[in-house]
């Protein structure tokens, strides 16, 4: 069974988890240093769901558990409120292409191990978003014009977080096609940066560890393993 633990306010929920064993849940009202990949500031004020999940998961790679968790979130908020969202990798779900909720999975390890992963979850449901994220965010409730409760969403998140984990967990051929079926980034041109540099084709496929596979302009493939895609 997993435990949920609430607080009024943290930095980040996903550092707060650390502390907290396999299973826990930790959810903040308010996130201070909310961050995204790359330690980008992640917009966390009331209203949100932020939220981390620690696991001490079979699977290794974190985009796995990113592509799940970006599957959960899709499912549940389309099986609760009927609302149509689209993955984009890695690790948004966009409504109408703005971005809905953002996963930031990060891998801890100890003595050169990798023995916890902490899933975050950032979703924005009753929360105002800043104006210069206006453009490019949405929040549920400007999708469903009422306030939301968050606390029974985030019990139905986390719920259906368990149940998909453990199907995917051991088939991740299917992981690779829901996924797919779900996100609008296979088949788009594109343009990804990259720390090495911005790179323009189609993207191609998503590989066995859920990379991304770009066709170059010239017909090359590039692996992209990290980067921000833009469509
Ligand atoms: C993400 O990063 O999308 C991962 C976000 C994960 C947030 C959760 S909240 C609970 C847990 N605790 C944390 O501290 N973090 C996790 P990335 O793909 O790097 O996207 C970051 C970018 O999204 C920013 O640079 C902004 O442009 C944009 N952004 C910031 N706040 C946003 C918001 N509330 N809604 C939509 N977009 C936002």
């Amino acid at each position: 069974m997993f435990k949920v633990y609430y607080f009024k306010k943290l930095k980040s929920t996903n550092d707060k988890a650390k502390e907290f064993g396999d299973k826990s849940i930790v959810i903040a009202e308010v996130q201070t240093k909310g961050r995204g990949r790359f330690n980008r500031k992640w917009s966390s004020s009331k209203g949100g769901l932020w939220m981390s999940i620690v696991l001490k998961p079979k699977i290794k790679n974190p985009k796995r558990i990113t592509f799940i968790t970006a599957i959960v979130v899709q499912k549940t908020i389309n099986r609760i409120f009927g609302v149509d969202t689209k993955i984009k990798w890695p690790n948004d779900v966009l409504f109408n292409g703005k971005k809905l909720c953002g996963v930031l999975t990060e891998a801890i390890f100890k003595n050169n191990k990798m023995y916890k992963m902490i899933v975050g979850i950032g979703l924005n449901v009753n929360n105002k978003l800043p104006l210069e994220l206006r453009k490019k965010a949405i929040s549920l409730k400007e999708i469903i014009h009422k306030n939301l409760n968050t606390k029974k969403l985030s019990n139905e998140i986390i719920k259906e977080f368990f149940a998909q984990y453990k199907k995917y967990e051991k088939n991740n051929s299917r992981l690779l096609i829901d996924w797919k079926r779900l996100s609008d980034t296979v088949g788009r041109n594109v343009k990804v940066k990259t720390i090495d540099g911005v790179y323009y084709g189609i993207a191609h496929n998503v590989d066995e560890d859920c990379n991304l596979v770009l066709r170059l302009k010239n017909n090359r493939i590039k692996k992209i393993i990290e980067g921000d895609v833009f469509y």
